[in-house]
């Protein structure tokens, strides 16, 4: 049966009630263009998500060569055929009137259209100069979780490779360097253990900082669908705002921003003092169990109540849930990951999994989450501060086989320390020693913390600034040269999601202009610099997506990511493939680590692990030392304060975030009319009890600031915890208007501080100090925040959020067989 839905005002759906252990249902989600008739689309091309880490499987309706819609893939594993709101109506912006289509030069000041030609030689003079003077630390690239493996590994070829400068990351750094840490010290090598399968298995979903009913939507229907069943899962939430995860939990902690790590030990002192424990699993499987015991056992719930600000009969509730079930899931996101102590924090979650034995079986599973669609592929290319195929940088045989791989010598390729991390890079670029920084499918003039601090850098004269967008974005305003990307629709090649399911997106149109491939730009460069290997071949040797896929499937060959079973033919008309994919596991691999053995061996590991409280990297001799026999690692940490903690000038905890209806800086969901039009503006959400004490009301225009700036908002009066404020990062500058709040700053990150975790070096986005004041009541209007989702408001007389007619979506159940 084929039915009607406003996606804005009812964004998952209707439900598909199933039971545990059963198939969940098929719906068929479809979007199409005003005027359009499914009958009258020309192709539906295959493609996935790519506006958060899901990877839903979705067909892209083409008619006289444009994009005109979206419908899920009924046969995908990942989405049974379901659309979330960015994905049903975020394809509009592909035919934006204001995409970038001629590359931009910089002259007497002013950014002028120019041609590829132009452009490029610039671009390789300016290298070339660099190259010569400096040598290659003096370039630095800083790309995405955004484009696709091919355009990575190419990337990761060219800078450690070609170049050899160590100077390569990817905005992953903010996004999900931690997930990569918390899996390297427990297991080894970075590589989810659990499969969105788990869900369909669960007793017990934990979420641990991850609002997944607003940032994976479509993963979240799989759990209300779950909770509509006859044997629904119980949800354990962790998160100080009311987030609609919050809304369906058993058990809703909401901690004071900062205080995971206290938490989490609170949980594993329950854990371990009621011996929910899986000895048998720990002897075989497992190091540092007897570390743990100690360290946790400091962390009595009353003590933790105390740190926290929670309930400690709440917590002692949430142990015995996570300790008691035989099928626990857990997923983890950037509640931990942007906090001060965020591996330590995420690794006790795997800590839970590991003492419990719940690892590699259905039901028992840990999602260590990404955010962004191609943020996997950005790790395992090494385009993110690793090494390609997760090498270890430490290991000399590692770096050698890529040597050989790559035909290069090994010296060429730079592995005296780890590779740069993105923080490192800007301050480098601060300090002179880094001259060019190449930035491709990231706007860091609105995602970096301490926004003045980022423009000061970018806006050097001695810094030659290449960025590589689709639209003139708040970044590419202060480059030297800007170059025109096709995205998402216009050019072929994979990604891979969270639980390692690797899709294929085709072309389905060609792009705008003389927009190009980000592909094409880079082998363009590569050729233009003349590359070559140790025999004078040029490097890298692909020409297209496919053959940088089939070099790609070599350099994954006996790795964890191992894509060798893998091809575009057997992606295509398919539903995803998991990987490791190899002549072992030719249909892929639903659950790592099923026999208990890990990653970690010390001659495989993608890592020897840090120390969690100073980011020192552990030796070799000690890594062996600690785990000859490659079992995971059971690693123990401290709580300590954030270093930014509210005091009397900056009374609240300050915490910044998404919302459901918007991607990140917004240049594509602030041009899809129907998402722009249910979040269009700022606003910050604060407590009932603490509005009422500082004299704001609901829609009341209010000044936030921080030690590093100020955000002008409406508030929206919400149920967050009390003693803390929330400000969505979303809106930077481009498309900012001319009203009270346009005049003034209204970027989350005037707010943040340069600062972040030792172990994986992501930004701390999730702790910072602020005050709160009126600036003038409003007129009545309540704050342009949406009612359906966790910025809903105390006032039950506020209008509801809800899409116009163009938000009408179709949805079609198929009974299928259980
Ligand atoms: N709609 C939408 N979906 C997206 C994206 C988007 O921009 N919009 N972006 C994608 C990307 S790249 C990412 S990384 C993901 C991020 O997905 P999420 O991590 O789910 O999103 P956030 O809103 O950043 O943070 C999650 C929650 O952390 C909570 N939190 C803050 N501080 C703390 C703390 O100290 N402890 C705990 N336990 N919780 C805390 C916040 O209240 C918030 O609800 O979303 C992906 N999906
Ligand atoms: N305060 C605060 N700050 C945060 C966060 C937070 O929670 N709070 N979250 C952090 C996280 S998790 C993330 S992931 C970052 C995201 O931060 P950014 O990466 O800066 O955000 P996006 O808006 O996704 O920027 C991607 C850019 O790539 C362009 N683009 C899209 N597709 C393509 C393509 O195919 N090719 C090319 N060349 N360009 C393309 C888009 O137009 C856009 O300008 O923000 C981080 N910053
Ligand atoms: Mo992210």
């Amino acid at each position: 049966m084929v039915v009607s839905r406003d996606a804005i005002a009812n964004p998952w759906g209707t439900r598909t009630p199933y039971r545990r252990g059963e198939r969940w249902p098929v719906r068929v989600d479809t979007h199409l263009a005003a005027g359009v008739s499914p009958q009258q689309v020309d192709a539906w091309v295959q493609s996935a998500s790519i506006l958060h880490s899901n990877g839903d499987g979705i067909d892209i309706a083409v008619k006289d060569d444009r994009i005109v819609g979206v419908r899920g893939r009924a046969v995908d594993r990942v989405n049974h055929g379901r659309l979330g709101p960015k994905d049903l109506f975020g394809w509009q912006a592909n035919s934006s009137p204001d995409r970038l289509t001629q590359p931009l030069v910089r002259r007497n000041g002013e950014l002028v259209e120019t041609d590829w030609d132009t452009a490029m030689n610039e671009v390789v003079a300016q290298s070339k100069t660099l190259l010569n003077e400096q040598g290659p630390s003096a370039i630095g690239f800083y790309t995405s979780g955004q484009l696709f493996l091919e355009e990575y590994y190419t990337l990761g070829v060219i800078a450690h490779g070609a170049i050899g400068t160590n100077h390569l990351d990817g905005n992953t750094r903010l996004c999900t360097a931690t997930a990569a840490q918390a899996l390297k010290e427990s297991f080894g090598c970075d590589g989810q253990p659990g499969s969105y399968t788990d869900i369909d298995h669960a007793e017990v979903i934990a979420l641990f900082g991850h609002n997944m009913a607003e940032t994976q939507p479509v993963l979240w229907t799989r759990i209300l669908d779950r909770l509509a069943g006859q044997d629904p899962p119980a949800i354990v939430c962790v998160d100080p705002r009311p987030t609609p995860v919050a809304w369906h939990a058993t058990v809703h902690l909401a901690p004071l921003p900062g205080t995971n790590v206290a938490l989490m030990n609170g949980l594993l002192h329950e854990i371990i003092a009621h011996d929910w424990v899986d000895h048998d699993y720990i002897d075989a499987h497992a190091v540092g169990f007897d570390e743990l015991v100690a360290r946790v056992r400091g962390y009595p719930p009353e003590r933790v109540a105390r740190i926290c600000g929670v309930d400690a009969d709440e917590l002692r509730r949430a142990a015995a849930l996570l300790g008691t079930t035989q099928r626990l899931v857990s997923t983890v996101l950037q509640g931990f990951y942007q906090s001060h102590q965020a591996t330590a924090a995420a690794v006790q979650v795997n800590n839970i999994h590991i003492v419990r034995g719940m690892l590699g079986k259905p039901g028992g599973g840990v999602l260590q989450m990404n955010g962004q669609p191609t943020a996997q592929n950005t790790r395992e290319c090494g385009a993110d501060g690793d090494l390609a195929g997760f090498r270890n940088w430490a290991n000399d045989t590692h770096v050698a086989g890529l040597a050989a791989l790559w035909n290069l010598d090994v010296d060429q390729i730079p592995h005296y320390g780890p590779p740069t991390h993105a923080m490192q890079m800007f301050r480098y670029a601060e300090q002179g020693s880094l001259r060019m920084l190449w930035i491709s499918a990231t706007n860091p003039a609105v995602s970096l913390p301490e926004l003045a601090r980022i423009r000061a850098i970018l806006s050097q004269d001695r810094l030659f600034v290449v960025v590589q967008d689709v639209f003139l974005t708040e970044t590419a305003a202060l480059a030297d040269v800007v170059l025109p990307a096709a995205t998402w629709g216009e050019k072929t090649g994979t990604f891979t999601n969270v639980d390692r399911t690797v899709h294929l997106s085709d072309k389905a149109v060609r792009p705008p202009g003389q927009a190009r491939a980000d592909l094409d730009i880079f082998l363009d460069f590569a050729r233009r610099m003349d590359f070559r290997d140790r025999d004078g071949k040029p490097l890298p040797p692909w020409t297209d997506a496919e053959s940088a896929f089939e070099a790609w499937k070599k350099c994954s060959a006996g790795r964890p990511c191992d894509y060798t079973g893998i091809t575009y033919a057997k992606l295509r008309g398919g539903s995803g493939i998991q990987w490791p994919c190899s002549t072992d596991h030719p249909d892929g691999t639903e659950r790592l680590y099923a026999d208990g053995r890990f990653c970690s061996a010390p001659d495989y590991c993608e890592s020897y692990g840090k120390d969690l409280l100073t980011g020192t990297p552990v030796g070799p001799t000690e890594y062996r030392a600690l785990n000859p026999f490659g079992k995971a690692i059971i690693k123990a940490a401290d709580y300590r304060p954030a270093h930014e903690q509210p005091d009397a000038d900056y009374p609240f905890a300050l915490i910044t975030g998404r919302t459901l209806y918007h991607f990140h800086t917004r240049t594509k969901t602030a041009r899809a009319p129907q998402l722009q039009a249910a979040a269009p503006q700022v606003w910050v959400e604060i407590a009932a009890t603490d509005a009422e004490q500082a004299g704001i009301g609901e829609g009341d225009l209010v000044d936030v600031s921080s030690p590093r700036g100020a955000v002008r908002a409406q508030a929206r009066v919400s149920a967050i915890r009390p003693g803390v404020l929330f400000v969505p990062f979303h809106y930077g500058y481009w498309d900012a208007g001319n009203d009270e709040i346009a005049q003034h700053d209204r970027a989350g990150n005037e707010l943040t501080a340069t600062e972040w975790d030792p172990a994986s070096k992501q930004p701390i986005f999730k702790t910072a100090a602020a005050r709160i004041r009126r600036i003038t009541a409003g007129d009545g209007t309540p704050a342009p925040a949406p009612t359906t989702t966790a910025s809903a408001p105390v006032d039950t007389t506020i209008e509801p959020t809800v899409g116009d007619a163009t938000a009408r979506t179709t949805e079609e159940v198929q009974q299928g067989p259980r």
